[in-house]
């Protein structure tokens, strides 16, 4: 009778500057019309918080997507869509956090998105700061990204061109529905 809504993980994995962080919100809000509450994790609520002793070390990432697999699966549990939005470049730490979950309950979106395109975007100015050496360890430029194998959901540029954040955003949407 009082049935708790079933919740999930969508996993937003991908470059920094692919767009992870628009299409997360895009989608919260988006499911937030829909009746469905949702809550975004990213770097902005998670690396200023809990995680804020942890750098970008290899050591270090893979403790940030650690906790932050736990969080999300917390909130899963209380019946929320939570949204993670982090590169999480190891596919070894995306599948642990997979495994946390009941089969079917995380949702993984790789943001297809080539590094010439993130690097010419560069929306904080951080790749350039990378080629400079001014970042060390910077993602895509002398840190590994390692793309996911057997995901649920992969967005890639048609002749250069990525789908609007509302497209991609209505794109999970309907997976979920269809699950
Ligand atoms: C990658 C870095 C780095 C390095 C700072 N490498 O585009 P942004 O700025 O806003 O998102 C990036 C964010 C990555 O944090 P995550 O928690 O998602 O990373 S991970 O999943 O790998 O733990 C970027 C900024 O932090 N940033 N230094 N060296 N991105």
């Amino acid at each position: 009778k009082h049935l708790r809504q079933k919740g999930c993980v969508v996993w937003i994995t991908g470059l920094s500057g692919s767009g992870k962080s628009t299409l997360a919100c895009t989608l919260d809000h988006a499911l937030l019309r829909r009746g469905r509450l949702s809550y975004v994790l990213d770097g902005d609520n998670l690396r200023h918080g809990l995680n804020k002793n942890l750098g970008f070390s290899a050591e270090d990432r893979t403790e940030n997507i650690r906790r932050v697999g736990e969080v999300a699966k917390l909130f899963a549990d209380a019946g929320l869509i939570c949204i993670a939005s982090f590169i999480s470049p190891y596919r070894k730490d995306r599948d642990a956090c997979r495994k946390l979950l009941p089969k079917g309950d995380f949702i993984e979106v790789y943001l297809k998105v080539p590094l010439e395109l993130c690097e010419l975007r560069d929306p904080k100015g951080l790749y350039k700061l990378a080629r400079a050496g001014k970042i060390k360890c910077f993602t895509g430029i002398d840190d590994p990204y390692e793309e996911p194998k057997n995901c649920e959901i992969v967005i890639e540029p048609i002749d250069g061109l990525l789908a609007s954040p509302e497209e991609i955003a209505a794109r999970v949407i309907s997976f979920m529905e269809e699950k």
